[in-house]
């Protein structure tokens, strides 16, 4: 291996490509606009980009339901597309990585077309089991889809329920079966061959189920109905330890291949969103969790002692010399922006600012917010149509999916199409890449620190220590090397200005 763990100080960014550039007027980006757009992301700080998936879907779950893994939907664009942008980006140093999607394949995957139709081989690559009165209405056991509903369908054809951890069009594979882990160590290839440099891996907690299928417990989720994922508690569901030595594998695998290739090593970070010790347990295996902390455990109204004993704790609790990472955001979870109303540079500074790896979202740069009050009838997140008219926009993953703000032009530069996919947020007039590349804006902000978390010696090599002064009402970050120290304040209380004294942390009474 060339280069061991090359994500450490780097700027990992999230392009969600139905949303980045839209070249051929559909509404719709696609792989050609990402290509273009590459040159923006180097020149922003940026030196390594994760794309959400590319491959031939239905698009029920906007490419989280794969019908192909080994190829790229016309929507956009063809391997021969992807190829160019591989090679364009390794030009400008940047490294590429894919999601893998392993969980599950979409209902119109040839896979479960062949099971459905009793193939043995292929029913086999998917979960069955008979519901519990041997009739069409009463299923197996009492699991949850996340999108809420049984996690369980009926199949006429088979007179028996298939499982699915998400729709009932997203079949869960059965990794019990050794054929499907050889397939998805074929798709792991696959990419690889073509030059990327590594994955992040969808839905890492619920690969694995018990065996026995057994019922899950009832949580103590307050007001959860029966149809809530919240309203079980999902001890046989996810985390289960053949997941984890799955992953293992793979990371050996991959770490295999770039040594066989003499290539830099392979990046696999995981999306797991679960408990703390359950998080960690992914280190045991060798393999990288993505920190969700500034997501799930932290919010707005956290206080600074509850930023840094969280940000204390990741950093202890994981391997000594190993690398952390900062997750402000995604295309599965509210805006950082309107997380943390009036924050937001606050948090660029802390994820740019501490060791590791600080991880991006498209449009988080600019600043860009949830687009609030799209109609039930524009609504396209499969998770909030199936909890229908009334609960939909709380749930709703589409505000903060709309098309990237480039300029004040139509659709914002995004789209020469007369509608897009998503509606484009209406701020985009004053908000936007171009309007804040001539003003003081976020993205000065951002692009300032991103260059520091590549290259200031403090924080690509320097300790880091954190502390809270004034009460409570600052946190202090110090990353120190040598001659050099970063020291970040954060006021907590921002409508008083704070007076901090920082002898107490050994610093000089006067810094530069
Ligand atoms: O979003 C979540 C918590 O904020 C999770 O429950 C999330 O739905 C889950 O971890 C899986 O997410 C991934 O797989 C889904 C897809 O809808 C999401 O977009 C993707 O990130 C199913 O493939
Ligand atoms: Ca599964």
């Amino acid at each position: 291996i060339l280069n061991k763990s090359w994500w450490n100080n780097t700027v990992f960014y999230q392009v969600y490509p139905r949303s980045l550039y839209d070249t051929n007027a559909d509404g719709i980006g696609d792989l050609k606009g990402i290509t273009l757009k590459l040159p923006y992301f180097v020149e922003s700080g940026i030196n390594a980009i994760w794309l959400s998936p590319i491959y031939p879907s239905p698009m029920v779950d906007f490419g989280y339901d794969i019908s192909n893994f080994t190829n790229v939907d016309p929507i956009f664009g063809t391997l021969g597309d992807f190829k160019i942008l591989v090679a364009k980006a390794k030009k400008l140093g940047l490294k590429v990585v894919l999601d893998l999607v392993p969980n599950h394949t979409s209902d119109e995957h040839p896979w479960f077309q062949k099971a459905l139709k009793g193939d043995e081989k292929y029913k086999n690559y998917y979960m069955w089991a008979d519901g519990k009165d041997k009739d069409d209405k009463t299923p197996p056991n009492n699991w949850i889809s996340v999108f809420s509903g049984s996690a369980w369908t009926y199949a006429p054809s088979q007179k028996q329920w298939y499982f699915h951890q998400f729709d009932y069009r997203q079949p869960d594979l059965n990794f019990s079966n050794p054929d499907v882990k050889e397939e998805m160590q074929n798709v792991l290839k696959f990419w690889l061959d073509l030059g990327i440099d590594g994955y992040r891996v969808d839905s890492a907690v619920f690969i694995f189920e018990d065996k026995e299928l057994r019922d899950e417990p009832r949580s103590y989720a307050a007001g959860a109905t029966p149809r809530d994922y919240t309203y079980l508690d999902h001890i046989y569901t996810t985390d289960q330890l053949p997941t984890y030595e799955l992953f293992g594998s793979w990371r050996k695998y991959l770490d295999e291949y770039a040594d066989e290739h003499n290539q830099d090593q392979k990046m696999m970070v995981m999306e797991a969103y679960t408990s703390f010790p359950h998080t960690m347990q992914y280190y045991d295996y060798d393999v990288t969790p993505f920190n969700f902390m500034f997501i799930i455990n932290v919010t707005n109204s956290s206080s600074a002692q509850y930023f840094k004993q969280e940000i204390d704790l990741w950093m202890n609790s994981m391997p000594k010399g190993d690398i952390a990472n900062w997750v402000l955001g995604n295309h599965d979870n509210h805006r950082v922006a309107s997380r943390y109303p009036g924050r937001l540079d606050q948090m660029t500074m802390l994820s740019m600012i501490l060791p590791g790896m600080a991880v991006t979202y498209n449009g988080d740069e600019i600043g860009m917010v949830d687009l609030a009050n799209i109609s039930w009838a524009d609504t396209k997140d499969p998770e909030a149509c199936n909890a229908g008219i009334e609960h939909y926009a709380a749930i709703s993953r589409d505000p903060e999916r709309t098309p990237f703000q480039w300029d004040a032009t139509k659709n914002a530069g995004f789209s020469k199409a007369n509608s897009t996919w998503l509606p484009v947020n209406a701020n985009y007039k004053t908000l936007n890449l171009l309007r804040e590349k001539s003003h003081e804006s976020h993205y000065k902000i951002y692009k300032t620190l991103a260059y520091m978390h590549r290259k200031e010696p403090a924080l690509t090599e320097g300790s880091y220590r954190s502390f809270t002064a004034n009460n409570g009402t600052v946190l202090g970050v110090i990353r120190n090397s040598g001659s050099r120290t970063v020291l970040l304040l954060i006021n907590f209380k921002d409508d008083i200005p704070q007076q901090v004294d920082l002898s107490a942390e050994g610093l000089p009474p006067k810094m530069k």
